[in-house]
């Protein structure tokens, strides 16, 4: 079988992450060694932090928002204009950034809240390895990727999600904790609720000046305008500057421990606003994200143009840290960008979609590369439910439909062409940023429809992905659809684990 070579269906499960490491600086495993000063590991510490449900809504991404921290965190470091998230959902990111496999590659395909996980409780992940190669391994907040057994954490607080913003001061507390009293460097996660649904305006006084509807315009890729459309941005951006807010605090108190010079600090969204045409959607507005990187030992001041994807974290830091990194690892290090390469680090980027809950499942694909981007609805034909979970459930539906009137005819389709997918959509990504000219059919654009599809698919075969068999992203959907929104187990693990699909077809 062809698909088995290029992916890691036998490398996985033979594979001991121990046996990927060799460490610059000596047995880290040794306490003896660990404890004496003169071998003490220099190697950086990694801070990691994640924030919810937003986009690249950033005063240094050009938004109408106050965001000084993050900002000044981006001129200090680099600002990575293009990035992208492989889903827009918490759990299929989360899982892809960790493993720097897709979801349909780890198994995490929706949430873990709906029982959704990955395939295999041994699929190698960035917290195993660092903590392998004598790193301590912290975590602020959820995981929410299962099985949760899977992660090697030495240390683990405020476990839950925390919507409800409780004691956000703790956070850096924490983390500054945790910093301090190892002598190991450390790798942390710090994970932030803000701007999750619901978008609350202020908490424990922050953001100090609320925005209210009449300060803004909704995101330029809703298409359409209504007061509570503006009031609903304006408390998201009310959530981004409480969510700037805390991760100054956050960075401030990482100085004082002195272990700041020696972090790269590594800041990404999981996945675009939870508002229309964002998550829960492979469009720009749900699965683009913004990735900053800040260490001492990286340019500064700069911004990257090139396409990159929170599965380049993992190998990221697999370089910096001296770790080997594994060939099947799907992502590429961006080290040579930390160092101040201009050039692209790959000409396709690939983000997909299977579900979130069960109210939402509708499999899809989708490339882009500097120009363009494919869309590809392998269940085309079956009207997408994740469009009224969405209209209804997250946005006024009379409100919505009375703003859509009086939109232009192009974002009328697309809201239609959303509901009801063809089986392709391309965009010209220059020309129309906001995805509302679906040029599939345009004879003028038949050459890149062509190669854009080529291209899909040749990623699909080298990624093992089930869905080059549409039905099976049929099987998937219908399954779903047959729970009737309710919360029963989904039986895709027997049908779409490429591990077994391949190693069967092999025999
Ligand atoms: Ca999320």
């Amino acid at each position: 079988m062809e698909y088995k070579s290029s992916f890691f269906a036998g490398a996985l499960m033979t594979l001991v992450p121990s046996a990927m490491v060799f460490c610059a600086s000596g047995n880290q495993n040794n306490p003896e060694q660990v404890n004496d000063k003169t071998e003490k590991d220099s190697r950086p510490n990694i801070l990691f932090i994640v924030s919810e449900d937003n986009g690249p809504e950033l005063g240094c991404y050009g938004a109408p928002v106050k965001t000084p921290n993050l900002d000044k965190l981006a001129t200090d470091g680099i600002l990575f204009k293009n990035a992208y998230v492989t889903q827009a959902g918490s759990s299929p990111s989360r899982a892809s950034f960790l493993t720097s496999l897709y979801p349909h590659q780890n198994g995490q395909i929706g949430l873990a809240t709906w029982d959704y996980s990955m395939y295999q409780d041994n699929t190698p992940n960035m917290v195993n390895t660092l903590k392998e190669s004598g790193y301590r391994t912290g975590m602020i907040g959820k995981l929410h990727v299962l099985p949760e057994s899977a992660f090697n954490y030495d240390w683990w607080e405020t476990q839950g999600s925390n919507f409800q913003r409780k004691n956000l001061a703790r956070y850096a507390v924490d983390a500054a904790k945790f910093m301090k009293e190892s002598d190991q460097p450390v790798y942390l996660q710090v994970n932030y609720p803000d701007a999750h649904d619901p978008f609350l305006p202020q908490i424990d006084g922050q953001p100090a000046k609320p925005l209210t509807g009449a300060d803004v315009d909704p995101l330029p890729y809703f298409g359409i305008t209504s007061d509570s459309l503006k009031q609903k941005t304006a408390d998201y951006y009310n959530c981004m500057m409480r969510l700037d807010y805390w991760i100054g605090d956050l960075l401030e108190k990482v100085k004082e421990t002195g272990e700041y010079e020696n972090t790269v600090i590594i800041y990404i969204g999981d996945h675009g606003a939870d508002m229309l045409r964002g998550k829960r959607t492979v469009y720009e507005g749900g699965v683009r994200i913004p990735m900053i990187i800040s260490w001492s030992g990286g340019v500064k001041n700069f911004i990257y143009e090139g396409l990159v994807s929170t599965i380049d974290i993992y190998p990221t830091i697999l370089a910096i840290t001296g770790i080997k990194t594994p060939e099947y690892l799907q992502g590429k290090s961006l080290l040579p960008v930390i160092n101040g390469s201009t050039e692209p680090v790959r000409k396709f980027l690939f983000t997909e979609y299977h579900v979130h809950s069960n109210h939402n499942p509708y499999p899809q694909r989708a490339v882009r590369n500097k120009n363009f981007k494919l869309i590809y609805n392998p269940v085309a034909g079956y009207e997408n439910p994740g469009f009224f979970y969405t209209v209804g459930k997250k946005i006024n539906k009379p409100d919505f439909y009375r703003a859509l009137e009086a939109a232009p005819p192009l974002v009328r389709e697309a809201y239609k062409r959303m509901q009801k997918p063809p089986e392709y959509e391309l965009y010209d990504l220059r020309n129309d940023p906001y995805e509302w000219n679906n040029l599939a059919d345009d004879p003028e654009y038949a050459k890149v429809c062509e190669k854009m599809k080529a291209q899909l698919k040749e990623w699909q075969v080298a990624t093992s992905d089930p869905f080059i068999d549409k039905s099976i992203a049929e099987k998937l959907f219908l399954e779903i659809e047959a729970s009737d929104e309710k919360k029963i187990e989904i039986k895709y693990h027997n049908y779409m684990d490429p591990h077994l699909i391949f190693e069967k077809e092999d025999k």
